[in-house]
């Protein structure tokens, strides 16, 4: 996909604020400093999205409009989940909105669920994932942060990741810093763009 312009249009802090033009969505999660507002950096080329080295920042769902030649796309930086030092009713309110924005937004063509390579998973990630299964979007795993290990542990964390997540190959991995595994990463998003179906279970 080759960008011509990317412009923040809204911060929505509920599905009623979120846009409902037709233009199709791709959105990001995961747990809070996964790398997803490094990474929506790193794809745009453009340090448009905030980063923070404090977690748990990100309350609003972020929409980026992205032109592209041809056609327009949402790219949506979705608040973290999980982050420990927000109140449980903070994170039940955000994992909620989250939850309705996945079911309800007829739109949305994918999710991207980025996890630390280092990590391999939390609770947290595996509850989030079961939680928006219903929705029948396409969940998209990608590992993020891979400058980060040397190439035997690199290995390692890929193969747990595997195992971890059930995937029938090793997730796709990324990182922002170097910009491995972007190329790649935009062929996949390409490819959930491309889906022409509506979300099933969308209602909004
Ligand atoms: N080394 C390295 N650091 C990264 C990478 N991606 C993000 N980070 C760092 O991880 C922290 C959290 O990143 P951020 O994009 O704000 O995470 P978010 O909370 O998921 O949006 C920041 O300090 C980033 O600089 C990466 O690919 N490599
Ligand atoms: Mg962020």
């Amino acid at each position: 996909m080759q960008i011509s312009d990317v412009n923040f249009i809204l911060g929505a802090t509920s599905i009623k604020q979120v846009p409902k033009d037709g233009i199709p969505h791709v959105a990001f999660l995961g747990r809070s400093n996964a790398g997803k507002s490094s990474l929506l950096n790193a794809l745009f080329q453009k340090k448009i999205v905030k980063t923070s080295n404090t977690p748990g920042k990100t309350r609003e769902m972020n929409f980026f409009l992205v032109n592209s030649l041809n056609n327009s796309y949402y790219f949506v930086d979705l608040p973290g989940v999980g982050y420990a030092k927000v109140s449980k009713s903070m994170r039940d309110e955000m994992g909620n909105r989250i939850k309705n924005y996945v079911e309800k937004a007829r739109d949305l063509k994918g999710v991207v669920y980025l996890l630390d390579i280092r990590h391999g998973g939390h609770q947290i990630d595996f509850e989030t994932i079961n939680g928006i299964k219903n929705a029948k979007v396409p969940i998209l795993l990608v590992a993020s942060k891979a400058d980060k290990l040397n190439r035997s542990e690199f290995i390692a964390a890929q193969k747990k990741m595997k195992e971890n997540f059930n995937l029938p190959n090793f997730p796709l991995t990324i990182s922002s810093k170097t910009k491995k595994g972007l190329p790649e990463l935009w062929k996949e998003i390409g490819m959930l763009l491309s889906i022409n179906s509506t979300n099933e279970a969308a209602n909004v």
